[in-house]
């Protein structure tokens, strides 16, 4: 039998990051232009970094609260930022945006109010994200996003609308049955909808060669009859370009593609987590050093889009727009234990209808209907 050469793992590739031909990337990790720069002005640019910084500034503000006890578990995106940002620029107003729980700034970006993410994680269930957004709430479910994306991509092709579906989830969740349900009904009926994963190396404490054998997950995206295509999701110029061009592909009809964006979790999985305890100082180290704001900031400097001056004022504003966030949501009051039953149902079933009794009976409270009156 022949024996057919391959690729180098994914993880080989992660690691020593060489510029595969196959890896789309525009900025090198030190910020040095080595593909084609899409057309965007010094104020669109500038725009996108500084979602990306607050998105890091956020993340470390929702740790610290997570910390102080004012905030509920939460997922940390520092590292992640340049996919995040770069996948949900190319959408417009209409588009939908479908994310899991690591996507917090691609919700911001779609515009998501940082209060309304902040009352999410911390546990105010009822209608945080504005419904005109076309943006729901972040899934925990893993993978069950990409059914709900594919099935609205299919409702927008029946009503003959101009608008797509973005989706996102992890190389973990790749290994859901849903994850491969939904690619296959996209691929076979053509559905006008954007497939990103953020290969971010792990799935919490499982590396990502335990998710598949493929060299690259967007190779997976031939078994569907889906075209795939890998970026270097640290460098937001490629992982904008390569959205948009998907972007384009739905909305003129040709159908899904699947993008696999090769970035990073810097951070814990959660702030439940010690990575610590699986992964090497050594890696993280490494991918430090190719950290997605950093790169974009040093070509804005080298480009003169962006004075150092101006760096420190944008950092500046970022502050004071969480502050003002945080403030808001310090003085609300404590989220009721009884939402979590006000939006299951229309009509609450008898067995839940008795167990919010017995909840807000053993905390001595006053069962309160949906609309907030005794009932
Ligand atoms: C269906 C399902 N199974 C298990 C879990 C528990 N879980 C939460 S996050 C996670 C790992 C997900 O990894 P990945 O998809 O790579 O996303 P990342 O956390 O790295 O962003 C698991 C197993 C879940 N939320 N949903
Ligand atoms: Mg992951």
């Amino acid at each position: 039998m022949p024996v057919v050469e391959t690729r180098p793992a994914i993880n080989e590739q992660e690691l020593t990051f060489k510029v595969s031909s196959k890896i789309q990337q525009v900025l090198t990790p030190a910020g040095e232009v080595v593909g084609a720069v899409p057309n965007l002005s010094g104020e669109e640019l500038v725009g996108f970094y500084r979602w990306m910084v607050l998105g890091r500034a956020y993340s470390d503000q929702m740790v610290a609260m997570q910390r102080q006890g004012k905030m509920g578990t939460f997922a940390p995106l520092t590292g992640q930022e340049a996919t995040s940002v770069g996948l949900a620029a190319p959408l417009e107003t209409k588009d939908w945006l479908f994310a899991s729980y690591r996507e917090n700034i691609s919700h911001l970006v779609k515009g998501v109010p940082l209060l309304a993410l902040m009352k999410q994680w911390g546990g105010y269930i009822a209608d945080n994200f504005p419904a005109e957004l076309n943006a729901p709430p972040f899934q925990i479910v893993l993978g069950s996003q990409m059914h709900h994306g594919v099935g609205v991509a299919q409702a927008i092709k029946y009503n003959n609308q101009p608008n797509v579906v973005l989706t996102v989830c992890g190389d973990g969740a790749t290994s859901e049955g849903d994850f491969n349900e939904a690619l296959n009904f996209a691929g076979v009926f053509k559905a006008p909808v954007v497939f990103v994963v953020q290969n971010n190396g792990w799935a919490i404490s499982t590396p990502r060669h335990y998710q598949t054998a493929a060299n690259f997950i967007a190779d997976r995206g031939l078994g569907f009859g889906i075209p795939g295509c890998v970026v270097d999701g640290n460098d937001l110029l490629a992982v904008y370009q390569v959205v948009s061009e998907a972007v384009a592909r739905a909305r003129a009809g040709h159908g899904p593609t699947l993008i696999e964006a090769i970035t990073y979790r810097l951070g814990a999985h959660t702030t439940a987590d010690d990575p610590t305890k699986y992964r090497p100082s050594t890696e993280v180290e490494r991918w430090t050093k190719r950290d997605p704001i950093t790169r974009l900031r040093n070509f804005l400097l080298n480009c003169n889009m962006l004075t150092k001056a101006e760096d420190n004022a944008l950092h500046e504003t970022v502050k004071a727009e969480i502050q003002a966030a945080v403030e808001a949501y310090e003085a609300l009051l404590p989220p009721s234990p009884d939402q979590q039953f006000s939006h299951l149902y229309a009509e609450l079933t008898p067995r839940l209808r008795q167990q919010r009794a017995d909840i807000l009976r053993d905390l001595g409270l006053e069962i309160v209907s949906r609309n907030g009156s005794q009932a």
